[in-house]
């Protein structure tokens, strides 16, 4: 006899082939994200309760507490709907979990163990959880906010965050001495530069060398600062004003430091930031 052929929704765990990988960190009393790859690998941010919905929950009265109260969070977890998400656990301190009901998921984060668990967010929207292990006494105040966006608004999002990001790390104000300096310019000279100007600096043919190059060797910086910026030959040499100004200061003192041009000289970011506009 035949049994009755059911179709069965089993909850599959197979993370592979995710589109997006994120590290979910459980920490004493918060969440840290790492996006590990995908779109928006690199960025890192730590997701907190509201401070105002802290504090009524300090204060006893929650009389006028909000529909997401003890839910909302500085920084979400952001995700593009439709896309396979693996989420990696793990904590720092004690034994967390990762809950978030509305994707039917929930794994435990361990101290020194990776875990996994995966969702793919069918509608935009804002969900919502918990943590699911008690972890100490703030347990209740570590939720979890997954914010499901559509692809172009991720990756808008994806864009702000980078920009804010680079922007937290370079503070164009920044005075740099040249020892901290060279290890930068160097790499952005070997993923921008040396494909024309050669790593030993000696160009090729109409490709001018930058190894004794009285532009570069020159005590006032704003030509070769010019020459970043805009490009010479019509574009030839083409410009390189989508590099951050830290990049570029980096890059311009590289150069004149490297092989023969031992100048000694340091281009400040500030420097650049003063010439973007001329
Ligand atoms: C696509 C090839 C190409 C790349 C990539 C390139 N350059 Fe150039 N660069 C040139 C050419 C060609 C010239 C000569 C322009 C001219 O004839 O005035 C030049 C000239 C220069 C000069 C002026 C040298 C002088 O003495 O006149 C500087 C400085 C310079 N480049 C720096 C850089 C730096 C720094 C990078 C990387 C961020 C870079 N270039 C990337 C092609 C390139
Ligand atoms: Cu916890």
């Amino acid at each position: 006899m035949a049994l009755p052929a059911t179709k069965v929704l089993v909850a599959q765990k197979d993370t592979t082939n995710a589109d997006l990988t994120v590290k979910a960190t459980g920490y004493q009393w918060k969440w840290g994200y790492d996006y590990i790859s995908g779109e928006g690998e690199g960025l890192a941010f730590i997701s907190t309760l509201d401070s105002s919905h802290r504090q009524m929950s300090d204060s006893g009265d929650v009389s006028n507490a909000p529909v997401d109260y003890l839910l909302k969070v500085d920084n979400p977890l952001v995700v593009p709907v439709g896309k396979k998400v693996r989420v990696i656990t793990t904590a720092n301190d004690v034994i967390h979990s990762f809950m978030v009901p509305a994707f039917g998921i929930k794994q435990d984060a361990i101290p020194g163990f990776v875990r996994d668990t995966w969702f793919r967010a069918e509608k935009v929207g804002d969900y919502y959880g918990q943590c699911a292990e008690l972890c100490g006494k703030e347990h209740a105040y570590m939720p979890i906010h997954v914010k499901v966006v559509s692809a172009p608004e991720y990756t808008a999002w994806v864009a702000e965050q980078k920009k804010k990001a680079a922007a937290r790390q370079d503070d164009p104000n920044k005075v740099w001495a040249l020892a901290d300096l060279l290890p930068r310019g160097e790499k952005v000279y070997a993923a921008n530069c040396a494909a024309c100007h050669q790593a030993n600096g000696k160009g090729a043919g109409p490709i001018k060398p930058l190894d004794g190059s009285a532009i570069v060797l020159d005590e006032d910086h704003t030509k070769q600062i010019q020459i970043l910026l805009h490009g010479a030959a019509g574009g030839a040499m083409p410009s390189w004003a989508q590099l951050s100004d830290t990049d570029l200061a980096a890059v311009a003192s590289y150069t004149k430091n490297a092989w023969s041009n031992k100048t000694g000289q340091v281009v400040q970011p500030a420097e650049i930031v003063a010439q973007r506009g001329k």
